[in-house]
């Protein structure tokens, strides 16, 4: 049942391989090929995962900051993951971006591999799946990866086709990370730490954007688009596709849904702001599944620690008998480590606990 049938018209064999290097190729496929079927014990269970209706919707135009403050909090202890509204990135910003990604993949795909890259230390690529060359079964996903911080380095390495690509990514950009800067200090405030506590940790941070696009897929119960992870960084401000929900995060050992919510970024805490909140609060486990009849877009934009910054336990968070739970790391320390491992494995933070 699971041999691929496509239906690629009669191409030469460089050409297939060419058009089989990413999904949105244009082939449609009919049946999964074997090298995306998880084993029987890892696969989505979709009919079990029920909507989650309580992740926290936070809406950051308040002007009652202890209260955003308290309800972030709460937030990142109970779930990692929240939904922010009226979060100030213009709605015009936020609906270009949705529509240059969705331009960007249907470009034919003669254009897009141009960009094709499985080297994870590349800059600007567009690949699939998540790390091809480690990976032992791919996700039904391709994404194009862009590193955006300082956009004056990076901006003249992104696509230029289509032609407004640029101007309109590097405005979403800009955007995306004051509002990360802001959440990030609300954070610090939620920990009881100065509000620049997380800002002078991290140093001048990274960012980058995943772009993400998930093709139908002829078999959504036997794969992902990605599957469970948390992510490296510190926050993540992610763009989902109104239309086609696809978003689970783990909560108290099941997985539930994360329905779209009109005009919001679904915020989560990353590997870092664990670390740094000594395990307060959760690096929350999240994961994309697939549907068999429409395509779905989110795009991900990450704010890293700066390469060399030490990520710790915040002090006044290891006193009165609380030791630290994770030693000392660089962020570089922490990246090729994960970039080393499988998406799927234990919490790359493992790695790095005192005990
Ligand atoms: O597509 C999504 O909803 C999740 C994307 C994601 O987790 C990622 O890019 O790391």
């Amino acid at each position: 049942m699971c041999s691929s049938s496509t239906k690629l018209p009669s191409l030469n064999r460089e050409v297939g391989v060419m058009y089989t290097k990413v999904l949105s190729s244009g082939i449609q496929y009919s049946n999964l090929p074997e090298s995306y079927v998880r084993p029987e014990s890892e696969r989505p269970r979709l009919s079990e995962v029920s909507s989650c209706e309580d992740v926290p919707v936070i809406d950051l135009s308040s002007l009652n900051r202890a209260q955003i403050v308290q309800q972030i909090g709460e937030a990142c202890r109970s779930h990692g993951v929240f939904q922010a509204i009226n979060h100030g990135v213009p709605l015009e910003a936020v609906d270009k971006m949705a529509g240059i990604a969705s331009e960007f993949f249907k470009l034919p795909v003669e254009e897009k591999l141009k960009l094709y890259s499985d080297d994870p230390s590349k800059t600007t690529r567009l690949s699939t799946s998540f790390n091809v060359k480690k990976e032992k079964v791919h996700n039904w996903r391709d994404y194009l990866r862009l590193h955006c911080y300082p956009l004056d380095k990076y901006v003249p390495e992104w696509p230029s086709n289509p032609t407004s690509f640029k101007e309109i990514v590097r405005k979403y950009c800009m955007e995306v990370r004051e509002l990360g800067l802001r959440i990030e200090e609300l954070i610090s405030e939620s920990l009881g730490l100065e509000k620049d506590y997380i800002k002078n940790v991290l140093g001048q941070q990274g960012q980058h954007m995943a772009v993400n696009f998930y093709p139908p897929c002829p078999e959504p119960e036997l794969t992902y688009g990605l599957p469970g992870h948390t992510d490296p960084n510190a926050l993540t401000i992610l763009l989902q596709d109104l239309q086609v929900s696809g978003l689970q995060v783990l909560k108290d050992g099941k997985w539930v849904a994360i329905s779209p919510h009109p005009n919001a970024f679904v915020i989560n805490i990353g590997d870092q702001l664990q670390a740094l909140s000594n395990g307060i609060y959760k690096s929350v486990w999240h994961r994309a599944v697939v549907n068999s009849d429409k395509p779905r877009l989110s795009v991900a934009s990450f704010l890293c620690p700066e390469d060399e910054a030490l990520i710790s336990p915040a002090k006044p968070l290891t006193q009165d008998g609380c030791a630290a739970i994770y030693r000392d790391f660089t962020y570089t320390e922490y990246y090729s480590k994960f970039w080393s491992r499988n998406l799927d494995q234990e919490h790359c933070l493992e790695l790095f606990k005192t005990k």
